[in-house]
């Protein structure tokens, strides 16, 4: 029951916006309390919602994105006024970015002083700031407006290429009382609110065409596949089709890492020498070489390779954004793979033989290397012979969430641990963000109660390390996983003046992570090799109990800037 003054005949902000919410099957709020959110969560969590309260705001609005992606409806972030709103702020633009749906949703000052900047507490424009960074913003000035207010949002999140959302909510707001009757009846739930968007029939038949007569063809698979939850269609569709497919980072496990028809251990093979690639819900960025130069198999960095591109998205403006795009299919992915399984007819011929038999020998080859590599066991832990481990944990647990950022703590653990099922791999998406580590972890645990490991490079960590106290005090199955290589990429950069302080990419030696969890009362173990790492592992998945490893890596072992040494100018400089 709710603890509010509320009488029956009347009804406030905080309730309509409760109700709102819940009417449409909204069940968890990630926040941070202050004025005028505290009194607003604390009567959510009075009315039944589960509310999640962080340290940090930008963590609470990572949680609410990852939770939007898990679950294909908007996760909810409450945020104060002005500074609090400004931390939310990068988790709705990082979920933007990344075609998460969620709605940040921030109490405002008083709009009459704001707007003569007549300096009210935590003062700001909000509403003005946050429009360009997100797909749709929306401010409630009235209560009878809140159900359109909310409903606007959820729509505009979750309909068409989702995205992150911004409600503006003044603090006058919360305590305006209206009729409850009419209160009632001016909230709305929303009906489709994700509408399937079918894709024109003769758009498949052109893109089937392609694929029918390529001699050389490629499925790339990206995170708006894995979140599009279409996943009984896409496998009917790789398996019908037999066509090798590549999973981007989030898209691992869509299929499961070790089917016979991925080509990710013969991954720069196939992107070159593809003559006919199918993008489904993935985009030509930085992250697939913009479609083209060496990467494809073009001659310079700026010439198209030879392939003639399909791209299946529900953006029909993301086509042509890189390269020309011989076959778009705009529609949502469940209803365009399908339209693509019916298309495709009975008498479907696979791939030539010579195709996929030069990507399964490639494979093989790179595999047996990889596995070579990953049985060494050298004296000081390294990347390979850590990951090894947490390699076997996933394999035997594949419904545990793996959260994953860094630079070669990120790189190493996409290439050497496989998913086996789908949207179990949260990273750092299109930006390449630090920071998110926690806060996915705790949406991921909180949304789902699956086990969840979180691998982090020692920087990534510390970007939202002390959430480590929110996954106590909510007692969540999450196991922290800290590649402790004492630094920034690695630990034994040098002053470069030859000064006695650190580079600037060195931290502390040796440092204690592990302490940071067991001052909140979860486990923290060291463990300085496989062995030690392989029984921390099993016991935090066993045990459930919220715990941090940290875990020794050869301060030598990584590369500046992991994958991405090309984009670093200090390296281009160097090669040219
Ligand atoms: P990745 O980084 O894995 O390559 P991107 O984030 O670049 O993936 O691409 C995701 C794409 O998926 C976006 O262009 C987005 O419009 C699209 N998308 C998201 N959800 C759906 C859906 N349900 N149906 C079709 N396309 C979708
Ligand atoms: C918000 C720049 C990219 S990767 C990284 C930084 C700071 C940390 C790499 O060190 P880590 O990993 O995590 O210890 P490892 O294994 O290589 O040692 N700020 C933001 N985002 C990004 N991407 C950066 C800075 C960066
Ligand atoms: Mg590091």
């Amino acid at each position: 029951m709710s603890t509010d003054t509320q009488d029956r005949d009347t009804t406030d902000g905080f309730h309509l916006v409760i109700n709102a919410l819940k009417l449409n099957d909204i069940d968890t709020i990630f926040a941070l309390p202050g004025i005028p959110i505290t009194d607003f969560l604390r009567q959510a969590q009075g009315e039944g919602m589960k509310v999640i309260s962080f340290r940090h705001e930008q963590h609470a609005g990572n949680a609410a994105a990852a939770a939007g992606f898990i679950t294909g409806k908007p996760g909810i972030c409450f945020t104060v006024s002005a500074p609090g709103f400004l931390n939310g702020l990068t988790a709705l633009a990082n979920a933007t970015t990344n075609c998460f749906p969620m709605i940040l949703i921030s109490g405002s000052s008083e709009r009459e002083i704001v707007d003569l900047q007549q300096g009210d507490y935590e003062e700001m424009d909000q509403l003005a700031i946050a429009k360009p960074l997100c797909k749709a913003a929306f401010r409630v000035l009235h209560a009878e407006d809140i159900g359109v207010g909310i409903a606007r949002a959820i729509r505009s999140a979750v309909s068409g290429r989702p995205g992150g959302v911004y409600l503006d909510l003044p603090a006058k707001l919360f305590a305006q009382v209206m009729d409850a009757e009419a209160g009632k009846k001016s909230l709305i739930k929303v009906v489709d609110p994700a509408p399937k968007q079918i894709p024109a029939p003769d758009a498949v038949m052109r893109a089937v065409d392609l694929l029918k007569n390529a001699k050389k063809p490629l499925v790339i698979l990206g995170k708006g596949a894995a979140y599009a939850q279409a996943d009984a269609e896409i496998k009917a569709f790789v398996e019908k089709s037999g066509i090798p497919y590549l999973p981007m980072s989030m898209a691992k496990g869509l299929l499961p890492d070790n089917h016979n028809q991925s080509a990710s251990a013969a991954r720069s093979y196939v992107l070159a020498e593809a003559d006919v690639v199918m993008l489904v819900g993935a985009r030509l960025n930085w992250l697939l070489s913009h479609g083209k130069g060496k990467t494809w198999g073009g001659s310079s960095s700026k010439d198209a390779g030879k392939q003639q591109f399909i791209q299946v998205d529900i953006s029909p403006t993301e086509a042509d954004s890189n390269v020309a795009i011989a076959a778009p299919v705009i529609g949502d992915i469940g209803s365009c793979i399908s339209a693509f399984n019916q298309a495709m007819g009975s008498g479907w011929n696979k791939p030539p033989a010579d195709w996929t038999g030069a990507i399964a020998e490639r494979k093989d080859k790179n595999l047996t290397k990889m596995a070579e590599t990953l049985a060494k066991n050298p004296p000081v832990m390294n990347f390979h012979s850590a990951l090894n481990v947490i390699r076997d944990t996933v394999k035997d647990n594949p419904k545990a969430y793996l959260v994953n950022e860094g630079a070669n703590a990120l790189d190493f653990t996409r290439s050497i641990v496989d998913m086996y099922e789908p949207r179990r791999r949260l990273d750092v998406g299109t930006w390449g963000i630090m920071g998110i580590g926690m806060g996915f972890a705790v949406a991921a645990a909180a949304v789902t109660g699956e086990q969840v490991i979180a691998v982090e490079g020692d920087s990534a960590f510390g970007f939202s390390g002390m959430e480590v106290e929110t996954i106590c005090r909510y007692n969540l199955p999450v196991c922290v996983v800290v590649m402790n290589n004492n630094g920034i990429y690695k630990g034994t950069d040098v002053n470069a003046s030859g000064g006695p302080e650190m580079a600037p990419t060195q931290f502390v030696k040796n440092a204690r992570y592990d302490m940071m969890m067991q001052a909140f009362g979860g486990v923290g173990v060291v463990a300085k090799n496989p062995e030690e790492l392989r029984k921390a592992l099993a016991e935090a998945v066993s045990s459930r109990k919220p715990t941090l490893i940290n875990a020794i890596i050869d301060e030598t072992a990584g590369t500046e800037s992991g994958r991405i040494t090309s984009l670093n100018p200090a390296m281009a400089k160097k090669k040219a």
